[in-house]
């Protein structure tokens, strides 16, 4: 095991260091936690998690830059403290005002956050932060800026998934990240051996990393080895891992009893010998910088100085009810924008390659980032090809793993306040990003709109294949190639979902989610990524879409959140069809059959934004026609589908001349490889087709 533990160099360190603010900070720090739990107990809130034995931490960023980056953990109270000097904050958080400057009194305490003094909003989810903190640095580097990002967590976050993959996309880009591991023995009742195997530092030094483990209980230690391991970063050697050791002087949590899980001799070992608060003011007493009075002195000033402002947070508001939906989605305001270039018949793949390229033209800091993208093949369907032609660089390929791809574009997008693009190669693949994807949706909610997380997580969905289910031949998508998505983002607080139909509308989208403040799933339909516009049974093209395969060239948006509205026939509605994705194309076969063999007309609403979707096109669609059908690809385990159609139910009923029609791909995994059964498993014009029939003879 290679152990690195320096104290020698402490007094030149010092010399650079106010050594007296960092010990007032961390006293401050335990003076707040110890206020803070006895509070608790008091029964003034709910719950405390606290900071006592991690006050070194202080020592850590104390050897940063200011406009370093800082993504905590809730033991990380002294770091908060000598970042932005705001004694208030942790009161007004523990208390919930809306003063609170993490999240406005909506978490609970010792959530650190603050985009002012550029420190991520820390989640609940141990080590979730971790795939963002990745993204930060990734855009340091892409910025080329001198700044860090130092990211925590504790012996447990180390076994995360979320960790493991911010250990990889520092390690693989060679990463601006300081990963420190305040490795406090425990993970609540879980002593840290069972957390890794062996030596942490010779694992991270396997994988490409330079570590040290370091005495987090002698802060002139940590504070002197920071500094050069902060060296080693900024002059561009790769990241690094510092296991930093320390002891838990309290239980885990408010809700935890210490003694049920840690032996006398252990707490009083702990209690003697790792109190880094204690060790420090006995280091300055014994180098001079103090004497035994100030200690004291200290203590009593610091805690006077907090019971003052306790008695002044108090004072200040709490959240009142009405604000309970303040914050969980950012729906760009579009501006109206007649598209000027030229048109020329273009697939939805050629579409969304112009889009790209677009938004690479109008932002530097663009990227695409995901499996193969920056292959001259442009991906595995080339929808980055131009990209990779006319913008070197900006189509990047990554390791094959989404939740590293998605924290790449997240934490890019949360430092430039831009979206970066994430490719996820298959929707069904980015199960393993799903709660990055789930943390990037919460952000605005939970900092009470302080942060927000830009972001577009483009991804090749439904059955595979080119064209209409109708009119093609076994697409062949079957297990892990074939889900429609909609489902895993649709419910999802604070997710834009968007599924268009055709080229026009998916460029026109594509460009709009560039503009989004919130993370934005844009679901391609591999059928329609080379489809040509729908036909009826006799070949005619159906004129009311056809014109969406000629794309603009240049700039244009189109509204997220609209649908729009397709009229197949001539006179009255007297059926609306609500779809998005394949199914507005089999839809309109099948109305365009319906029209020629009984005239009359049919409404297609394609919904082209699912969430938050148009519902007044969709109860405008129902007035006027009284019925209704809505039709998806989805399985029906439930579906987005199942929504919409409930939705009508309770927000249409009276507009309804009789049932609401329900039709969605069979309650099956996926669709299976083999042609008759993949047909069989997918709903067609000609299902639909049958259900118009059974509707319009009611
Ligand atoms: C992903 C996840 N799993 C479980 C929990 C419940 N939980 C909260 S803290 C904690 C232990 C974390 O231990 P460690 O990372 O060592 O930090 P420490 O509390 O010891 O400082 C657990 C299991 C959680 N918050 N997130």
């Amino acid at each position: 095991m290679t152990v690195n533990i320096r104290t020698t160099e402490a007094n030149v360190a010092a010399q650079q260091l106010d050594l007296i603010a960092l010990y007032r900070t961390m006293v401050t720090a335990r003076t707040t936690n110890d206020i803070l739990k006895t509070r608790k107990t008091q029964g003034k809130f709910a719950f405390y998690i606290g900071c006592a034995g991690h006050e070194s931490i202080a020592a850590v960023v104390a050897a940063l830059n200011e406009d370093d980056w800082l993504s905590l953990y809730y033991r990380d109270l002294a770091a908060w403290l000598q970042r932005t000097g705001d004694i208030r904050g942790p009161l007004r958080e523990a208390y919930s005002r809306t003063t609170g400057p993490m999240c406005s009194g909506r978490n609970m305490p010792s959530h650190y956050s603050s985009k002012r003094h550029h420190i991520l909003p820390t989640f609940s989810e141990v080590g979730a932060l971790a795939p963002f903190a990745g993204g930060v640095g990734f855009s340091l580097q892409w910025h080329k800026s001198s700044d860090l990002i130092m990211y925590t967590t504790g012996d447990g976050g180390v076994a995360t998934n979320d960790f493991n993959v911010l250990f990889r996309q520092a390690a693989v880009h060679k990463l601006p990240v300081l990963m420190v591991v305040e490795d406090n023995g425990w993970a609540i009742t879980t002593a840290s051996p069972i957390q890794w195997a062996g030596s942490l530092v010779e694992w991270a030094r396997g994988g490409g990393v330079y570590a040290e483990e370091v005495d987090g209980t002698d802060t002139m230690a940590t504070y002197e080895a920071t500094t050069r391991l902060v060296q080693h970063i900024r002059s561009g050697q790769g990241p690094v891992l510092m296991h930093l050791r320390l002891g838990l002087l309290d239980a885990h949590s408010s809700s935890t009893d210490i003694k049920s899980y840690r032996k006398k001799e252990e707490i009083e070992l702990t209690t003697a010998t790792k109190d880094p608060v204690k060790n420090f003011g006995r280091w300055l007493v014994e180098h001079g910088h103090l004497q035994e009075a100030d200690i004291e002195r200290i203590r009593k000033e610091v805690r006077a100085e907090l019971e003052r402002a306790e008695a002044q947070v108090l004072q200040e508001p709490e959240p009142t009810a009405d604000r309970v939906m303040d914050h969980v989605i950012n729906v760009p305001q579009w501006r109206e924008n007649t598209p000027r270039g030229k048109k020329r018949p273009t697939p939805m793949l050629g579409a969304i390659n112009e889009a790209l390229v677009e938004l690479a033209q109008r932002d530097s800091g663009f990227f695409v980032y995901g499996q193969d993208v920056g292959s001259p093949k442009g991906g595995v369907f080339g929808a980055t090809s131009m990209l990779v032609t006319q913008f070197p660089g900006r189509a990047i390929s990554s390791p094959l793993n989404e939740q590293l791809i998605v924290g790449i574009a997240a934490g890019a997008g949360m430092v430039d306040g831009k979206a970066r693009c994430a490719e996820i190669q298959f929707v069904d693949y980015h199960q393993s990003a799903a709660q990055t994807i789930r943390m990037a949706a919460r952000v605005s909610y939970q900092s009470y709109g302080d942060w927000s997380v830009p972001l577009i997580i483009r991804t090749k969905s439904g059955s595979g294949g080119g064209g209409p289910i109708s009119s093609s031949t076994a697409g062949g998508g079957a297990f892990g190639h074939s889900n429609t998505g909609e489902q895993w983002f649709t419910t999802i607080p604070g997710m834009i979902t968007i599924c268009p139909a055709t080229p026009f509308d998916a460029k026109g989208l594509l460009l709009e989610a560039g503009r989004a403040q919130s993370p934005v799933a844009f679901l391609e339909r591999g059928r329609l990524y080379r489809s040509e516009p729908p036909k009826d049974d006799q070949g005619n093209v159906i004129a009311a879409i056809a014109e969406c395969w000629n794309v603009p060239d240049g700039y244009y948006t189109l509204p997220i959140g609209k649908a729009r509205r397709l009229r197949i026939g001539e006179g009255p509605s007297s059926l609306a069809i609500i779809a998005w994705g394949t199914m507005v194309l089999e839809a309109c076969t099948a109305a365009a059959n319906i029209v020629n063999s009984r005239g009359g007309a049919i409404d297609i609403v394609d919904l082209r934004t699912l969430a938050p979707f148009d519902e007044e096109a969709v109860a405008a669609a129902v007035r006027e026609a009284n019925r209704v059908i809505v039709v998806t690809e989805e399985s029906d385990l439930t579906s987005f589908g199942r929504h919409v159609h409930s939705w009508i139910v309770q927000h249409c009923f009276y507009d309804l001349d009789g049932t609401p029609a329900f039709i969605s791909a069979l309650p099956a995994p996926a669709a299976p490889y083999n042609a008759p059964e993949e047909t069989a498993f997918y709903p067609t014009a000609r299902t639909i087709e049958e259900k118009m029939g059974e509707l319009l003879a009611e």
